[in-house]
């Protein structure tokens, strides 16, 4: 089978002429999670700045959260803030913290996580969660973050029978709750989930397509640095078998993504330094992606410059 990956990203899809990576030039954005609500293209990723004086030039330098919106099929609109370190009473303030996020609808409400150093000193991240009667919001945040979650990468998934479930983790675990209704509690323990390939690093990112259940991750090969790797089940929960690479390393340090069908194609949304040249200061981008007839996916030839 012959594959074309097309150098103009969602121009072919949506109709429009102008839309090609990275997506947007104003700002420095990573991390970005797509969702299609009610017809209409978001994304809702992290954003990098230039660290402020005396800081390392090596750290990521996160304080907050924009979101952005595709009109006319080619225009990316900055929607706008959507979330600041000063805003998180339970958070750092040093600009360190404010990783990849997430956005979920369920029941006609949007909820929006994201992961935060909490003030405790906590090795770990804790995630906290916000709902909206709009994908836009404002959202309401909860004054707390989640009890009995520990981690970063917050993906949330819902099910066709509307059950939701949070994945997060780091530091190659990945662990997977079910969410109360209200989907700003748990609803049991969280379950580590096994049999990942080695090399799983963070990021995953979990999709359904065809009855199949792609989790896909962040994965480091000794000799290759970061790629994108996937594995399926037959279970939200697992257990996941290993299916391949969707990207290979594009020299990026992190490789954290989001997949998505949009007006009938489906679409890989990841990050590179396009900009900056430097792979703390990235650029969110996307690619089209394709599928087998066997449900396995095709490696994603990034459109690099
Ligand atoms: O961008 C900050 C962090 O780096 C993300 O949360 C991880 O997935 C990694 O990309």
């Amino acid at each position: 089978m012959k594959i074309r990956y097309p150098a103009l990203v969602l121009a072919a899809v949506a109709g429009g002429a102008m839309a090609q990576n990275p997506l947007v030039t104003h700002m420095y954005t990573a991390d970005p999670t797509a969702r299609v609500f009610n017809d209409t293209l978001y994304i809702y990723p992290s954003s990098d700045q230039v660290p402020p004086e005396g800081r390392k030039a090596n750290d990521f330098c996160m304080p907050g959260y924009r979101m952005f919106r595709l009109d006319g099929g080619a225009t990316w609109t900055d929607v706008g803030p959507v979330l600041d370190q000063n805003e998180v009473p339970w958070g750092k303030k040093n600009s360190f913290a404010m990783w990849a996020p997430d956005c979920i609808e369920k029941d006609g409400k949007y909820y929006y996580y994201f992961p935060a150093a909490p003030l405790d000193g906590s090795a770990f991240r804790r995630i906290g969660v916000g709902v909206s009667d709009s994908p836009e919001g404002p959202f309401e945040w909860e004054p707390h973050y989640i009890e009995g979650v520990k981690g970063i990468d917050p993906g949330l998934f819902v099910d066709d029978d509307n059950r939701a479930y949070l994945y997060f983790g780091g530091g190659h675990e990945l662990f997977v709750v079910p969410l109360k209704d209200n989907m700003k509690e748990i609803a049991a323990p969280p379950k580590k989930i096994e049999h990942l390939p080695t090399g799983y690093k963070e990021a995953s990112f979990m999709f359904k397509r065809n009855g199949i259940y792609y989790m896909t991750f962040a994965h480091t090969f000794p000799q290759e640095g970061y790629t994108i790797g996937y594995a399926t089940s037959d279970s939200p929960m697992g257990p996941f078998v290993y299916g391949g690479k969707i990207m290979d390393n594009i020299g990026n340090g992190t490789n954290h993504h989001s997949i998505t069908k949009y007006k009938g194609q489906w679409i890989l949304f990841y990050h590179w330094w396009d900009i900056s040249g430097f792979n703390k200061l990235r650029s969110m981008r996307a690619d089209y992606l394709q599928f087998h007839k066997d449900g396995s996916i095709l490696k994603v030839k990034p459109t690099l410059r």
